[in-house]
C-alpha cells in the first residue's frame, strides 16, 4: 500500500527532488547560490539538467511568478554572433519570437542591449522580464528537465 503512495503525486520530480518544482510537464530548479552563467550551465548539467529555456507564455508567466524581482539565469545567449540570440537546447529563438510577437515583450523595455559591447548572457531581471548583461555577472539561475521516468 505504502508502495501505491511512492511520492510519484507528491513529488512529481522524483522522492529525492523536493527543491525541483513541477510545472506543466518538466521540472525547475531555482537556485539559492549567485553564479556566472557558464558555472551556472554547468551546475544544471551536473545535475542532468539545462539552464531554463523558455518557449511558451505559460512558461515565462510561471517564471515570472517563481523569480518576482530575483535576476535568475536562463539558458540564452548571443556569444556566438552578436545579436543573434540563441537558446541552449537549440529551439529556434526566432520561432519562439514569432509566438510571442503578439504577446507582452519578454525583453525589458531597451534591452538586449549589448551594453558596453559585452552583453551576451540573458537573465530574468525587474518582473520577470529578460535583460541582457556580461556572462561573468553572478546572479541565481533557473534548470529545467524532464519529468523522470
Ligand atoms: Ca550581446
Ligand atoms: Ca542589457
Amino acid at each position: 500500500v505504502v508502495e501505491a503512495f511512492s511520492g510519484a503525486s507528491l513529488f512529481p520530480c522524483g522522492p529525492g527532488s523536493r527543491e525541483w518544482e513541477y510545472f506543466d510537464g518538466k521540472c525547475y530548479y531555482f537556485s539559492l547560490t549567485r553564479t556566472s552563467w557558464y558555472k551556472a550551465k554547468a551546475q544544471c548539467e551536473e545535475m542532468h539538467s539545462q539552464l531554463a529555456v523558455i518557449n511558451s507564455y505559460a512558461k515565462q508567466s510561471f517564471v515570472m511568478f517563481r523569480t518576482r524581482n530575483e535576476r535568475f539565469w536562463i539558458g540564452l545567449t548571443d556569444e556566438n554572433s552578436e545579436g543573434e540570440w540563441e537558446w541552449i537546447d537549440g529551439t529556434d529563438y526566432r520561432t519562439t519570437f514569432t509566438l510571442i510577437l503578439s504577446l507582452p515583450r519578454f525583453w525589458k523595455e531597451g534591452e538586449p542591449n549589448n551594453s558596453g559591447n559585452n552583453e551576451d548572457c540573458a537573465h530574468v531581471w525587474i518582473s520577470g522580464k529578460w535583460n541582457d548583461v556580461y556572462c561573468t555577472y553572478e546572479c541565481y539561475y533557473i534548470c529545467e528537465k524532464p519529468l523522470p521516468n
